[in-house]
């Protein structure tokens, strides 16, 4: 009898034994990291020597005495960010010029030689002191490259480093977030530096072990792989660590990540609210807008990503007042758009691990994401059926995996039961820790999600549905070579587009734009779609137009005049002219601007399909009335960070310069193996 008992004592312990933990697939998160996959939404904020004078890459030349903030206040920072639902600021503590925002012992290029606050400021302190008294996370952004420091490029520059990371890492608290920058330049004395990986992440384990470190290659985080904001539809978090490393050449693998990758290291998406990463008054109206970065926030946070949103503090030291808008209005619609219609309703699976109350269905549909819901043993597939109880109206899914054994999912279905079937809705790939589907408005009382393919048997522990408010996407200006301003609305049905030409706001009594008028001159256009009987708005637009391209010509390109060179100047930033390169000198580009002009500059940009090859780093310019006796350079530098943020360059000339013929000579483009030079538009400044 006593056996007998034993035996279903054993059989009943076995039982629990598969119920209570299913088998762990593949790399799995470091507790550290399912700490960082609890957030979703936090402020990168760059701020340093660049806000002052206006670089995007400082030259480590610069005197600390330019670091000058006028009504610096971290405070503000972060009661914006916390008003705007973040969770945390990460700060550049050291962009690549070396300017140190704290008083460190290891550098003389830092606030401890500058007259903000007579030497004794410390931006670190402050901000810690902020986020803590917020409720927020604090986090350091430290370049490696460091433009201005002596020994860069000795093997001291490695101890010197580690003995700044100590500095941060010891005096101002908890930190959640150490992101280390992969660009590596040359240092004052021209050298490159071999960096200390391993010491630099054991410095961060030693003195903030819970902290996660970003890098290309992780170890904790991985870049997404562009500036863009947009995470790939299909992003594992694992990843062959071993195999990439800071400035990683084919960094277009860390967007899908590595199936089957050897290491949990998942997506951090860093994007800016603005074009640049560094405050520009130039771009206080270029501010993304609302539909840009709900764009973003679906492709970010949405795929299976956290969201590391930049806001460029300006030089009072403040987020400026057109960002603090955005982010409102942003925090305004997710807050709408997250409404869950799904919380509690009635959930059931295909089929339950070993049918154990611990992994049932309605574990996905409870407020915890602790619990979870597991698929039998060994199934590869599955569907999970909600029953909504009345007809609901929805357009949106969350759907998240319990990654803590792993990522599984790899494709995935959504359907709605309409007219007595289910009619497939929307589909994906991977899920992992979030993932947001969109899909046009549907009115439905059940909703299957099919898990129709995954590497182990999926363990999904949250599902909601929103109906999240549809936007009107804003009207796109743009001007033609004839200099005749059009603007569209493609994504929206009968809209009505207002514009202004002054500067003033677009409202629904503003001038209605029904055909492209004229702007040779050029000046700032402002627009705004409106539907509904007026009643809807998008978010303002607004470009600005210097002289057009109406009369110009390109008189030489390179060697040979090529066919498409005309491309450069047709105001249409989705073509570009690529020329192959003529051995390893300049392809010079050479513009008759038809009449002499008073030259204050010039812009470039860089081909937009997404491609790298050709893209212009180095540049010189010269300027001739006759075409034939050109100046000495008028301009001649490099486009910083160009490569990873490829957004348009407006670079202004010291001093104004009257000509009717502009060069461009490509002196180096951004890839070493590039063989062609592309360029989508070239224009010049007169204001
Ligand atoms: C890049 C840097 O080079 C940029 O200046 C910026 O800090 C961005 C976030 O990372 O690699």
């Amino acid at each position: 009898m006593r056996s007998v008992a034993l035996f279903f004592a054993l059989v009943s312990l076995s039982w629990l034994t598969v119920a209570q933990t299913p088998t762990p697939y593949g790399a799995v998160p470091s507790p550290r990291q399912l700490q960082w996959h609890k957030l979703k939404y936090y402020a990168f904020v760059h701020f340093n020597m660049n806000t002052f004078t206006n670089e995007e890459w400082g030259h480590g030349t610069e005197t600390a005495d330019l670091f000058n903030p006028t009504q610096l206040d971290c405070r503000q920072w972060a009661k914006v960010a916390k008003e705007a639902g973040m969770e945390g600021i990460v700060i550049t503590a050291k962009h690549h010029d070396g300017f140190c925002l704290w008083p460190s012992k290891f550098t003389e290029h830092s606030v401890k030689n500058s007259k903000w606050r007579g030497g004794k400021g410390d931006v670190l302190k402050e901000l810690s002191a902020a986020c803590k008294e917020y409720g927020l996370k604090f986090g350091v952004y430290l370049s490696p490259w460091d433009r201005n420091h002596p020994a860069y490029g000795t093997p001291q520059y490695n101890e010197i480093f580690k003995n700044t990371l100590k500095e941060v890492l010891t005096q101002y608290g908890d930190v959640f977030e150490v992101w280390f920058d992969g660009a590596n330049g040359e240092g004052p004395n021209g050298k490159k530096q071999v960096y200390d990986w391993p010491g630099f992440i054991a410095t961060v384990r030693q003195y903030q072990p819970n902290a996660v470190i970003f890098s290309d290659a992780g170890p904790d985080i991985r870049w997404v792989g562009n500036e863009d904001g947009y995470a790939g539809e299909t992003n594992w978090a694992t990843l062959n660590r071993d195999k990439v490393y800071p400035g990683y050449p084919d960094y277009w693998e860390l967007t899908p990540g590595h199936e089957d990758g050897t290491h949990w290291v998942p997506t951090e998406v860093n994007c800016s609210i603005r074009p640049g990463w560094y405050y520009h008054a130039s771009e206080d109206n270029n501010v993304k807008s609302l539909e840009h970065l709900v764009d973003i926030y679906y492709s970010s946070i949405g795929r299976n990503g956290n969201w590391l949103l930049n806001l460029p503090v300006d030089r009072r030291g403040l987020v400026h007042e057109n960002d603090v808008a955005r982010l409102m209005e942003l925090k305004a619609y997710t807050d709408k758009a997250s409404i869950n219609l799904a919380g509690g309703k009635v959930i059931t699976a295909s089929s339950v691990l070993s049918k154990a109350p611990t992994f049932a269905a309605s574990n996905i549909l409870d407020k915890s994401r602790d619990t979870y819901w597991a698929a039998a043993d060994g199934a590869k597939q599955a569907t999970l059926d909600i029953d909504l109880g009345k007809p609901t109206t929805l357009n949106r899914l969350l759907i998240e995996e319990y990654i803590a054994l792993g990522q599984r999912v790899k494709k995935f279905s959504v359907a709605a039961w309409q007219d007595g079937n289910y009619q497939t809705i929307a589909q994906g790939t991977t899920i992992g820790n979030r993932r947001i589907l969109r899909f046009p408005v549907v009115t439905t009382s059940k909703i299957r999600v099919t898990i129709e393919e995954a590497k182990a048997s999926p363990l999904i522990r949250h599902i909601e549905l929103y109906n999240a408010p549809e936007l009107i996407v804003p009207p796109v200006i743009s001007r033609s070579k004839d200099g005749l301003v059009t603007i569209a609305c493609p994504r929206t049905t009968d809209p009505v587009i207002t514009y202004t030409t002054d500067g003033s706001e677009p409202t629904a009594s503003s001038p209605r734009f029904s055909q492209p008028f004229a702007l040779v001159q050029g000046g700032t256009v402002k627009a705004r779609a409106f539907i509904d009987n007026m009643k809807k708005a998008s978010s303002p637009v607004s470009t600005n137009f210097d002289i057009s391209s109406t009369k110009w010509t390109v008189v030489s390109a390179g060697t040979v005049p090529v066919k498409g060179i005309d491309r450069l100047i047709d105001g249409n930033p989705m073509t570009f002219w690529q020329q192959r390169k003529v051995g390893d000198g300049p392809v010079p580009v050479v513009l008759d601007l038809g009449e002499t002009l008073m030259l204050n500059g010039f812009t470039y940009l860089p081909r937009q399909d997404g491609r790298k090859e050709g893209i212009v780093y180095k540049y010189a310019v010269s300027v001739s009335q006759d075409g034939q006796n050109w100046s000495a350079p008028v301009s001649q530098g490099a486009f910083s960070n160009i490569n990873n943020n490829p957004v348009g360059q407006a670079v202004r000339f010291d001093k104004v310069q009257p000509a009717r013929y502009l060069k461009f000579e490509a002196l180096e483009t951004t890839g070493a193996t590039d063989t062609t030079v592309a360029i989508a538009e070239l224009g010049i400044l007169t204001r």
